[in-house]
């Protein structure tokens, strides 16, 4: 027995020499890239109604304008609207297209005009000012009002009145007669990337309508509006998770180990998040229910330890009944001078180091 025993620690103690020196249990076996759909309500929006003076807004109202009114001054009408991507769409995650949609109500004439999406440059407030009627007219503008040159009535500016935007257009579309308009482009899937990775970029998009001629007004419902507000829809695929474990690399990248970081994101085995429940699954979370499963298997082993190929196919497959031994539920260890829940390639033997190891990362969760 103690012989035998001998040869197992001999035979584990090669595979763990040959796995550090070669490091080879670390290759990936693939990159997970499901695809997401995301609806988003906007943030914030408002109109911004040409006055030299910046006297008027609308962020508390049914609606936001674009185009010019009959007015014989002051008709310019643009619209501001910002969406919270970085609050809907998980971090690392990448933005395969992004469609705005929006409700056109009112129009002096059903003529087709050019409506262009830019993307704006400096932060705005939506304020709360709600104009009454039609709110074609605009109404005195209250403190944190975005305005015609006010970003935050009443102190604080835009660089260039009537909005700071992108020289680069981001999308347009022809707004003819009441109805239902939708803006989508790669330059918007661009934009929202960018408003996911960088969050402090994110002003949102201006709106601009035909500014050669009056009367070529489009109103919008805005997100006070109870009937068909703006939505922002995005398809996104997940953030990669390239050794498969549970964590994406973004994840595994950061600096909290209970939130699944200060992990190697090409190396399957640093979480120990094992098949549980039924239909048999891996919940990203290390819990008691992973404790009892291994448990449930404590003592099967493996002779010889299973090759690199062997664990990680086996551990990415769904497992027999306990107690009969499978990778997924095997490790071999601390990683020596690592933190005690970076964890070595399995041994070939479920026991107390098992268990040890998964204490050690008890409560770490990538969900
Ligand atoms: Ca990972
Ligand atoms: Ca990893
Ligand atoms: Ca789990
Ligand atoms: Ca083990």
């Amino acid at each position: 027995m103690v012989v035998r025993y001998s040869r197992i620690s001999l035979i584990v103690l090669v595979a763990l020499v040959l796995a550090l020196t070669t490091n080879d249990w670390s290759t990936p076996t693939g990159v997970r890239a499901i695809e997401q759909d995301y609806t988003l309500s906007a943030s914030k929006d408002n109109t911004l109604y040409e006055s030299a003076t910046g006297s008027l807004s609308n962020g508390a109202g049914n609606y936001f304008f674009v185009g010019r009114t009959g007015q014989l001054s002051n008709s310019i009408r643009r619209g501001v609207i910002a969406f919270d991507v970085a609050g809907a769409v998980p971090a690392g995650s990448t933005i395969l297209s992004a469609t705005l949609t929006l409700q056109m109500t009112r129009t002096p004439l059903d003529i087709p005009r050019t409506v262009e999406l830019r993307r704006l440059l400096s932060d705005w407030g939506e304020g709360t000012t709600n104009d009454r009627g039609g709110e074609g007219s605009g109404a005195p503008s209250t403190p944190g009002s975005a305005t015609w040159i006010h970003t935050f009535f009443s102190g604080s500016t835009w660089s260039n009145v009537g909005g700071d935007s992108s020289v680069t257009l981001s999308a347009s579309q022809s707004v003819a007669s009441n109805g239902s308009y939708s803006w989508s482009s790669t330059q918007m899937a661009s934009d929202v990337q960018d408003w996911l990775d960088n969050p402090s970029n994110n002003f949102g998009w201006l709106l601009l309508g035909d500014e050669t001629v009056i009367r070529t007004a489009k109103r919008f419902n805005s997100r006070e509006n109870g009937i068909a507000p703006p939505v922002l829809s995005l398809k996104a695929s997940e953030p990669p998770d390239t050794d498969l474990d549970g964590c994406a690399d973004v994840q595994e990248a950061g600096a909290s180990a209970s939130a699944g970081g200060q992990r190697d994101p090409n190396y399957f085995w640093d979480f120990f998040d094992v098949w549980t429940g039924a239909p048999a699954a891996r919940d990203t979370i290390v819990s008691i229910s992973d404790i009892g499963a291994v448990v449930a298997r404590f003592g099967a082993f493996r002779e010889p330890p299973p090759t690199k190929q062997e664990a990680l196919a086996e551990a990415l497959t769904p497992p027999a009944a306990a107690p009969a031994y499978h990778t997924a539920f095997d490790r071999g260890g601390p990683i020596p001078g690592q933190n005690l829940w970076n964890l070595l390639p399995p041994d070939g033997s479920i026991n107390f180091g098992d268990i040890d190891a998964m204490v050690a990362q008890f409560g770490h969760s990538c969900a």
